[in-house]
């Protein structure tokens, strides 16, 4: 392996053939600790909102972070939606993105500057919701068949840790070769889209337990879903970040200024600022 080079030869091999990467240990707990804290802000503000309105009494600052939202809010949780990012916007997000072990691997398997793509997700994903069950899907079938030649690679990191039971993610090894699949919008109350089971190769489903510090790497036409969590009262919590290969198409324009590239490393361009980032949300 080269000097600062996170991924070895093996796993780049591991990348091309089976389109996913298990990072173990690549973010730093502090850094997960300060997405965690922001996430927690957000739990500050529907608590108070409900509170306002009257429809709970208690807010359950005592309770911990993996609990509060489900214990507190309950089904009125659905009302904030299933996933937020204007919500959550903050120098944690902006930090996670520029994780070194992230932005090297990345720039190994795009072979370009390393640059980060808007759409990310912070997901709770409570007990027993049923909002929260995302079905097979490629994130390519949400960025629109010009994506498909693109390479628009998926973090997805866990803030707690994660396995079958509470809604850890699945994977199809391989499927990244298959090109883009006809997506629809299921019949269930998310509207995710999704592409349906019987295309689906179950000896090729991968399950993917997690710990606080992994983080799963995927490519955007990898097919994936997250299972139910039927475990017990903590919330799984976890947020999924894209890059974007330079000079790619990343899908229609997230941005308020259509001609911003959020450029992360590179030896040639200009990096992008905390303030400009923020500015173009
Ligand atoms: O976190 C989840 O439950 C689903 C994540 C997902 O499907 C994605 O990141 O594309």
């Amino acid at each position: 392996m080269k000097k600062d080079m996170f991924l070895c030869d093996q796993q780049i091999m591991q990348w091309q053939t089976d389109g996913y990467l298990l990072l173990k240990h690549s973010i730093p707990h502090a850094l997960i600790e300060a997405v965690r804290q922001q996430f927690a802000h957000m739990v500050d503000n529907i608590i108070r909102e409900l509170q306002v309105e009257g429809l709970i009494q208690q807010d359950g600052s005592d309770l911990p972070f993996e609990e509060r939202l489900h214990t507190v809010a309950g089904n009125y949780a659905n009302r904030f939606g299933r996933s937020w990012r204007q919500q959550v916007l903050g120098q944690p997000i902006y930090d996670l993105y520029r994780t070194p072990a992230l932005v090297s691997a990345i720039n190994q398997i795009t072979g370009t500057d390393v640059i980060g793509h808007p759409v990310f997700n912070a997901r709770p994903k409570l007990p027993g919701q049923q909002l929260t069950v995302v079905p097979w899907h490629q994130d390519s079938g949400y960025f629109g068949s010009e994506s498909e030649q693109a390479l628009i690679p998926t973090v997805w990191i866990p803030l707690v840790p994660v396995d079958s039971t509470n809604g850890c993610l699945q994977l199809v090894i391989g499927s990244h070769r298959r090109g883009l699949l006809t997506h629809h919008t299921e019949v269930q109350e998310g509207q995710f889209l999704e592409v349906m089971d019987r295309f689906i190769d179950e000896s090729k489903i991968v399950t993917c337990p997690m710990e606080i510090g992994d983080a799963l790497l995927f490519h955007n036409l990898t097919l994936h879903r997250s299972t139910a969590h039927t475990n017990n009262k903590t919330i799984r919590w976890a947020i999924d970040i894209r890059y974007l290969r330079d000079g790619d198409d990343g899908g229609s324009v997230y941005w308020n200024d259509p001609k911003f590239k959020w450029v992360i490393s590179s030896q040639t361009q200009p990096i992008t600022s905390f303030e400009e980032w923020l500015s173009k949300w």
